[in-house]
This record gives structure tokens, sequence and C-alpha cells, in this order.
């Protein structure tokens, strides 16, 4: 008969009648049935593109199934859930990742090839979703393959932006950037949520009701619509969510009369308002117009992710009448990735006190036990300030709360602290100098959570020593370090097939997949000539894939044998790749300076540069432009072409990465001490048998400890001397080395065109937008990175020694498991335990 059921609890699926197709032709007519009955394709057409989608609907069909499991299974057991918030996800493509997780890949490789396809081939069809700028957005996608690895009960919630990151055309004036159209002919990883849906205030005001309570009314109201994403864990049934809200407005709200009457853009107009909430990752944030559309983004993602989890907390509240609030911590972690979703404080104190009813102190109990915030940054720049006017416009009741908050907290300092309170001044939430008058998230942040966290031990060291000493001093147990990972499922099984399996076969194990510190067992084979030589084999093969992609994409054609230097990341003045394309002239200036026998001796290199600069920060453009100017001379100038070439990748992004990743043997890291909060693609690198040359800066350090000093290349000034050498570049007291004085003439004398790079050069001698003398210290640093890089083409001659501390390079990389990070957020903040989905 048919299952009834309590509102709210969903009934027992039946099982299902056709089994779920395990072996290769049944695969193969499931794909086959997907790419008739699924109206997007004329049917007589099967070519990769066609594939790709009716394969991507069949293995979704498997991950549908885990995915209900999953989501009842959690019902019924009702344990305490994370959610994390989070503005940005990269997640790349998901179809790999989907068959890799599943374990499946080698049945629908199998399938496809009966139908006349590459596996390999059809998964290269899926367009990255880039619903992020970097590294915060990768962390945050690692973070999701971990917590369903690991079976814990854990939902990632954002946004889904139509134009995700830019993509990235390199013309002759250098960068361009042209929208990302990811859902151009739709995403089959989504699953749209019609039933779940949430009204967002923005602006109105605040009304006293009869009983002295306070309600937000008024102003424009858009619905959020969940599109569900399912992220499958490895080897596992627990499929958790990634639940993205996309903004929608009502029949209500379109003017029936209004458009009869002619006036149509007015008739839709609050349509068209919602459309733009979503429209785009990171709206530029120049004008008055982008700043406030970021603030509604962010608000947006806050108010209907909490909507969500109080729904989904009362639901299961065990069909008891009376709510226990006081219960809410014990279900519930919010995790705040950076400051971005800071809102979610006051809007949790909101529905607590406005929608529930609750007092202040019960609210401010419940909020500050659920919510913990993540900082991923110590550059000024990037700590969140929104102005107090336009957030009153905005976000009236969330600014009296803000308020309160406040208030209570310099309250409680004065009262208890009063030797801090010359320092309130700096630590309160508002700041109210009239200049400036603006919200300091951060503070909010701090004041508000029960643990604050730094992403590697040197950044949380700094956190707590400079930004939130004086918290810490209230506070001394709130603050801790969680050093970022990485999964190893995308960066090392999935991306790298070659080495995966010669660790699989050296382990005798698979386990490392899910348990990377099996890794170090690795150490006791780093001299076996047979590792070596599999191991050497394994990168060469990688490196020709590589320098196919190269010629692929740029047009250049790369050497295979030479030493392949990579650098990727954002573009950006502290990570410095400034450093490294002065490095690259000075070597080019000195190869043009020798005789063909002296050439010979030297290593043979291609210096890759990539990553994107954000649309209007004119230095970083002017960084890609030089590369590209630079790259052009050298690699047409037949002298030195075979013993140096340096490449701009262009539109960096993952799916690149993971070409790039596995074929390179030196990758740079070289932002400047203190600055990198971690970095996690220095984690890939290592991982995936990569030295690294780098600064004593974020995760470096720790990736130096574990895989051992001597199979690391150091350089530069360390985080403690940094601040003294700004004092001496800035008072001329600064001793240049010659060889950073003549790389920078050779770019001034025009070696690499007309283009007018002084500005950029100035950056590195009196005026910058960051002050008065190289603030980067790309001079200090030049003369000790260079002897560094000798060092690298010393090594690099010595084959013997150079896979041995490849080798050791991947057996020291097991610490940077995001499944490692992710057991220590468990049980370190959140307080959540494993939910397995049993296997029936
Ligand atoms: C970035 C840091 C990186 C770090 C990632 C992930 C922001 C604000 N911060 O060093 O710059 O690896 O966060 O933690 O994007």
């Amino acid at each position: 008969g048919t299952a009834t059921v309590k509102a709210g609890i969903p009934a027992e699926i039946p099982a299902i009648a056709h089994p779920l197709p395990e072996d290769p032709a049944e695969i193969a007519s499931n794909i086959n049935y997907h790419a008739q009955y699924s109206p997007h394709f004329s049917p007589f057409k099967f070519e990769p593109e066609q594939a790709y989608y009716a394969t991507a609907e069949s293995v979704r069909d498997q991950l549908i199934k885990q995915w209900n499991e999953t989501y009842l299974h959690y019902h019924k057991v009702n344990p305490k859930q994370t959610y994390y918030l989070s503005m940005e996800y990269l997640q790349g493509r998901a179809l790999s990742n989907a068959v890799g997780n599943l374990d499946i890949q080698n049945a629908y490789a199998d399938a496809l090839k009966q139908l006349g396809h590459e596996l390999e081939n059809i998964v290269e069809q899926e367009k990255d979703a880039a619903l992020g700028n970097g590294g915060l957005g990768r962390l945050a996608s690692c973070f999701l393959d971990s917590m369903a690895t690991l079976n814990l009960p854990a939902w990632g919630y954002g946004l889904r932006y139509r134009y995700g990151l830019f993509k990235q055309l390199i013309t002759k004036a250098g960068q361009e950037e042209i929208a990302e159209d990811w859902l151009e002919k739709f995403s089959p990883w989504e699953v749209v949520r019609h039933d779940i849906v949430f009204p967002v205030r923005f602006f109105g005001h605040v009304e006293v009701q009869p009983n002295g309570s306070r309600k937000w009314v008024g102003g424009e109201v858009i619905q959020a619509v969940a599109y569900d994403v399912p992220i499958p864990g490895y080897k596992t049934k627990n499929t958790n969510s990634l639940r993205l809200w996309d903004a929608k407005a009502t029949a209500e709200d379109f003017d029936l009369f209004q458009f009869n009457d002619g006036q149509y853009e007015s008739a839709a107009h609050l349509h068209s308002r919602a459309q733009q909430i979503c429209a785009v990752l990171y709206p530029g944030d120049a004008t008055e117009n982008g700043k406030l559309l970021r603030l509604k983004q962010q608000f947006f993602l806050c108010s209907a992710s909490l909507q969500d989890i109080i729904s989904r907390f009362k639901e299961r509240n065990n069909g008891n009448n009376e709510i226990q609030w006081s219960e809410f911590p014990t279900k519930v972690a919010v995790q705040l990735n950076d400051t971005h979703p800071t809102l979610a404080i006051p809007e949790l104190m909101r529905l607590l006190m406005d929608v529930e009813g609750l007092g202040w102190d019960e609210a401010w109990d419940i909020t500050s036990r659920t919510i913990a915030y993540t900082n991923h940054t110590v550059l000024p720049e990037a700590l969140e300030k929104w102005s107090q006017s336009v957030m009153w416009k905005l976000l009236p009741r969330h600014m009296e709360i803000i308020e309160e908050i406040d208030k209570r907290f310099i309250a409680m300092i004065l009262a208890t602290r009063p030797d801090l309170e010359n320092k309130l001044s700096g630590m309160s939430i508002l700041d109210h100098n009239p200049q400036k008058a603006v919200v300091r998230m951060a503070n909010l942040c701090v004041v508000s959570s029960h643990t604050v966290n730094g992403v590697a031990q040197l950044h949380s060291d700094i956190l707590k020593a400079e930004l939130f000493a004086d918290y810490v001093s209230i506070w001394p147990t709130k603050f801790q370090n969680k050093t970022n990972g990485i999964t190893p499922r995308r960066w090392l099984r999935f991306c790298n097939p070659e080495l995966s399996h010669i660790v699989t076969k050296w382990l005798k194990t698979d386990q490392w997949v899910n348990n990377l510190d099996l890794l170090v067992n690795l150490r006791q084979f780093a001299d076996n000539p047979d590792l070596h030589a599999e191991w050497e084999s394994a990168k060469l093969a990688s490196k020709q894939r590589l320098a196919q992609y190269i010629l692929h994409v740029t047009g250049v054609s790369i050497d295979p044998n030479s030493l392949f230097d990579i650098q990727v990341k954002r573009i950006h003045e502290y990570k410095r790749q400034l450093l490294n394309i002065l490095g690259a002239i000075y070597r080019y200036k000195k190869l043009k300076e020798m005789s063909p026998e002296e050439r010979k001796n030297t290593t043979p290199r291609t210096i890759m540069i990539g990553g994107k600069a954000f649309a209007t920060y004119t230095n970083a453009k002017r960084i890609v432009k030089l590369v590209n100017d630079v790259g052009a001379v050298v690699n047409t100038d037949p002298e030195v072409n075979s013993f140096l070439k340096v490449v701009f990748v262009p539109n960096y992004n993952v799916s690149v990465a993971e070409v790039l990743i596995p074929g390179s043997e030196l990758s740079q890291h070289i932002s400047t001490a203190g600055m990198e909060a971690s970095g996690t693609s220095n984690m890939k690198f290592a991982l995936n048998g990569c030295l690294i040359i780098g600064t004593l800066d974020g995760a470096n350090v720790e990736i130096r400890e574990e895989i051992g000093e001597e199979n690391f290349f150091l350089f530069g000034a360390t985080a403690d001397e940094v601040p003294r050498l700004r004092k001496e570049r800035e008072n001329g007291m600064f001793k240049p080395d010659p060889r950073f004085e003549e790389a920078k003439q050779f770019v001034t004398s025009g070696a690499f065109g007309t283009y007018d790079y002084n500005p950029l050069l100035d950056s590195l001698e009196g005026n910058s937008g960051y002050g008065r003398g190289d603030y980067f210290l790309v001079g200090h640093d030049f003369p000790s990175y260079m002897d560094a890089q000798a060092r690298v083409d010393e090594a690099y001659k010595d084959r013997k020694r150079w896979i041995k501390m490849s080798i050791l390079s991947t057996a020291g990389s097991g610490k940077f498991s995001s499944d490692r990070t992710i057991s220590q957020y468990a049980s370190e903040i959140w307080n959540i335990e494993e939910c397995r989905v049993p296997k029936v």
C-alpha cells in the first residue's frame, strides 16, 4: 500500500524495479537510453558532447540512489551536522570525480569503448564549475570531498552564480576577461528543488510590535531556490549535498497591469533585480552599486541557508511540539569560510529572536555556540569592512543587532578588562571614526564565534600574535590552527594515474587514497633503482602530456627533457610572479652572454607561469603582459631557445591544474614571508613528486618539515624580518644586488618590446599602491632566490639525487590530506561524528 507519513518525515522509498547497471554492456545500454530519451540532442548524433551528457546522466542515476539513502539515513539518525557556508566553490569537473569516487571508472570506460568513445576524451567535454577565485574556493571543494569520504553528516552551502570566474584570453594587449557560461547547455550535476524556496528580504524598516518585539518589514523580497549538487564520498555510500541558492521573483511580483499597459521593463522590475543577485561571482566593487550587490549576495547566502538549517532542525525535532532551542548547538555547527558569510551571525540572532520569539541572552548563547570562523588572510585590503550607512539601508534590523552585540562587548571589556580600554577603538565591531564609519566583519566574527582558526601553523601564530592578539588575552582558548589540506582523490589518484599505480604497487595497497599517511612507507624505497626507473618514466609521460597541452593552447613547443618549472596561482604582487619573471629575464640575459660551449653546461628549463589577474588590478595585469612579452622574445630566439622557454599558460583553472601538476618538476611558492596564509597548490605539487622552491611562508614551513629540509629549495627573508626590511627599503638604506639592477635595466632597455613597464618597475623602488619602496621585498629576496635557483640547476643534473628528492616529496606529503584537516575540524571545532550509510 501507499506509505503514510508524518508531515516532514520522508516516506520509505520503494525499491526500484530496475536495478542500476553494473556490467559494461548494461552500462552502455543505459548510456544509450539517456542519449535517446534526454531531450537535449538530435537522436542521430552520438558525438563526444552527446556522449558526455548521456554518460553524466547515467552516472547521476547511480549517485541519486546513494544520495537519497544518505539523506534518509541522516534523517533517521539525526546526528549533529556541519553546515559549511562559503561564497566560493571551485568544483572543477564532476564526471571524472564521480566515476572515480564510485569506483566504476573501469566499467564506464569499457562501456564507452563499446559505444566508440574513450572515457578520457568524454570527460574533457565538461566545463569546469568555477564558482570561486582561487585557493579559498578550491579548499571548500576539497573539504566537501573529505567530509563525504569520512562519512560526516555535512552540507555545503553556496550561491549558484550564472557566470563564475571569467575566462582569461591572452591578446597583444595582455589579459582580457570574458564571461564564462558554464550553464550554457545545462549542468547534469544539479537538481533544482522547486520545493525548497525561502524568502529573503532587503531594505525595508523595523517595526515595533505591540508586545515590544521588533520586526523587519517592507523593502523587497526575493525568493531563494535550492539547486542541489551531489558530493559522493570515495568508496562509500555517503553522498552529501552542496546546496547552491539561485534567486528568483514570484508571479505576484510580476505586474500584469503595467505589462498590459506597455510598461514591460517596470512590470518585471523585481524579476530583473532578482536576476542580478546570482549573475556573477565577485561583481566589481569599484562603484557603490557594485558594493551593494556584493553585500546582497552575502546576505542572500546567509539568510537562505539559515532558514533552511532551522527548518531542518525543527523537522527533526523528534516530532516534539515544543522545540528545544537549547539543543540547537548540539545539532548544528556552522562554519564561516572567511568573513564573507559573517551576516549569518546577525541573521541567526534575528531569526531566533524576531521569528522564534527567543530573548537576547538565549539567542546569543545559541548563536555563539553554533558559529565558528576561519580566517584566510592577513592582507588588510582583504579584511572586509562594510559601510555602516549602506548596511543601515540594506539590513536595518541586522544593524540594530550588530550595534547591540558591539555595545555588550564593550561593556564586558570595561567591566572585566579595564586594562584593554585603550585597545577598544581597534577591537570594537563598529568603527565610529567619521571618515570610516564601517562594520569590521572580522571583529564581529571573532566576538561571536566559539572558535577562530587560521589555515597553517605560521598563519595561526601570526593571527594570535598580531591581528587578533588583544582578543587572545580575553579568550585564550578560542584560537586554533587547522593546517589546510587537499583531496588525494582528485589531486593524485585521478589526475596522475601513472604515479598512483606506482605508489599502489610499491605500497602493496591502494589504501593510501584515504589514508595518505601510508605514503611514508615509500621512504624505504627512495634509493631503489627499479622504483627510480618507474618514477622517472611516469614523470616523463606526464611531461609529454603537458607539452602537448601547451602546444595546443599556446602554439609553443616545449622540450619534455628540460626542467619543467611552474608557478600557477592568482596573480598578485605578494605572490611575487614578478620575482619569478625577473629571475627568468636574468637567466635569459646570461644565456645570451655565454658561448655555445658554456650554454651546453646549463640546465635547460621551461618556465611556465599561469593565473588570472583581478580585472581592475593594474599591476597584476602588467605582470601578465610582461610574462607574455618575455616569452615572445625568448621562445623565438634561436640562440637560446633550446635552453630556456618562458610560457604563459592561459586560463588557469582546476582542470588545467590537473594537467600541469603531474607534469611539473619544480614549482614556485615564493610569496613575501608572512603574507600567504597557507597555499594549497604547494601541497598538490609536493604530493605529485614536484620539488618546491619557496620562502618560509604559509604551509611551506610545514611541507619542508615533513619532506625534509634537504628536499626543499629555501630562500628569502623570514616573516619576523619583514617589518625591519620594509623600513630599510623606505628609508633608502637598501643596497640592491647588481643582478637585480641588471634584470630591471634589461626590461627598461626595451629588450621585450615597447610597452611601458616603468609603472610596474616603480613598485620595486618608489611608489606603489602599497606605499614607498618595494613593499613585497622583491629586491631584497632576489639574490637569495637566484642562489636557490642555481642550487636547483645543480641538483637537476644529478638524476639519482633529483628522483630521490622527488620520491621523498611524495612520501612526506601524507599530512596534507584534507581528510586529516577535516577530521580535526570535526573533532576539535564541530564536535560531529561519522554517520555511515549502511551497505545493505
Ligand atoms: C586564501 C589564502 C591562501 C590559502 C587559501 C585557503 C583568501 C582570502 N585566502 O594562502 O590566500 O591557501 O585562502 O585557505 O582567499
